[in-house]
This record gives C-alpha cells, sequence and structure tokens, in this order.
C-alpha cells in the first residue's frame, strides 16, 4: 500500500475516532433503543410499559421545540411529538406518600439505556409551569421513532435549554424520597 493511501486511512480514522469521544453513540444507536418504559421506585403500582400501553393514555402533542444543549450550542429542533405526560404516568403509578409532606421530598429519576440520566423534583412536575412541558414521546411525524432517540425518549419542553432534560432512549423512572 502506497504512503499516501496509508496516510490517508490513518487520518481518516483518527478523525473518527476523535468524533466518536465527542459523541459516543454516533453511529451505533440501534443497541441502546429501548421499546419498554418502567416507573418503579416509591410508587404503589409499578409499571412497564411499552408504545401500544403508552397509546391508551391522553395523548399530547408537541409542534416545534428548538434543541439547545447545556453549553448554549443550538443543535436543530424536534418537531410534531406525540407522547403522553411524565406526570399521567406517576398519576397511574400513584406515587408513596406516607406523610403530608413526603412528596415535596422526592425526585424522579429519567434513566436511559446509554446510562444518561436527569432529575426531576416532584414539586417542578406537579406544582411548576414545567410539568406541564415534560412529555414522554414515542411518536414523531406520525412514525415510530429512530434509533437515534427511540422507540421511547422525554422532552421537558419549558426548560430554559431543551438538550439537557431531552432523554433519549428513556428506559425507566424511579420516584425517590431523597431527605427525612
Ligand atoms: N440518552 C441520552 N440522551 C441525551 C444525551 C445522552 O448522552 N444520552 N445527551 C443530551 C444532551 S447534553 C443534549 S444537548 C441532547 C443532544 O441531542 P443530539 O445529540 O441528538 O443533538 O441530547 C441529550 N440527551
Ligand atoms: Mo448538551
Amino acid at each position: 500500500m502506497g504512503y499516501l493511501l496509508r496516510r490517508l486511512i490513518f487520518t481518516l480514522a483518527l478523525g473518527a475516532a476523535v468524533h466518536a469521544a465527542a459523541h459516543p453513540t454516533d453511529g451505533d444507536t440501534a443497541k441502546y433503543v429501548t421499546t419498554r418504559l418502567a416507573v418503579t421506585g416509591a410508587v404503589e403500582h409499578a409499571l412497564n410499559l411499552n408504545v401500544a400501553d403508552l397509546r391508551k393514555l391522553p395523548p399530547q402533542k408537541l409542534g416545534e421545540l428548538p434543541m439547545v444543549c447545556q453549553s448554549g450550542a443550538k443543535l436543530g429542533q424536534l418537531e410534531n411529538l406525540k407522547g403522553v405526560r411524565l406526570r399521567e404516568l406517576l398519576e397511574q403509578a400513584v406515587v408513596v406518600s406516607r406523610d403530608h409532606n413526603d412528596v415535596k421530598k422526592m425526585v424522579v429519576i429519567a434513566t436511559a439505556s446509554d446510562g444518561y440520566k436527569v432529575v426531576f423534583s416532584w414539586s417542578e412536575l406537579f406544582n411548576s409551569p414545567v410539568g406541564e412541558g415534560v412529555l414522554v414521546y414515542f411518536e414523531k411525524d406520525g412514525q415510530p421513532l429512530g434509533d437515534d432517540e427511540g422507540r421511547i425518549a422525554m422532552v421537558s419542553s419549558k426548560d430554559i435549554r431543551s438538550g439537557p432534560r431531552h432523554v433519549k432512549w428513556l428506559q425507566s423512572i424511579e420516584v425517590k424520597k431523597i431527605a427525612d
């Protein structure tokens, strides 16, 4: 193999490696695809739902949502989403609350299959405008979600920067009391 060709292959491979480090999931996203969502932790009825189950709940739609990273970088936008409110899922599961003040000390942890996690407080979801906009979604432009984020994902559409709590490949929702 000629020197220039070897040099070219090396340069391409290095470029791919650097790109993969910046976006660890690019190129091989099929392995992260989730088809079920578990709702666990401090709930009366743990849930394990597939897309057909999610479709039985009251639908919510979202027209357009610009994606902005925590860094401020603009990343395009999400469009024509259909899903259900996270709040609705928690109402179905029934958050365990023995004491009147328990819910105020609870958080909701959303975990994706690649290990990505974000949290919400119970108060954010049930006692602030943010809760209205937290959508577990499974459809985009009338189609199932692609391997790049599907088949179940979540977005918090009232966040100032929408990227961080856009959870691709959503796998579980855990309710947890974090203070006594
Ligand atoms: N599962 C999962 N979801 C994720 C991330 C991730 O690493 N894993 N990164 C988040 C961040 S920081 C941003 S800005 C957006 C970016 O989405 P994009 O990589 O599709 O542009 O996805 C968010 N959702
Ligand atoms: Mo981000």
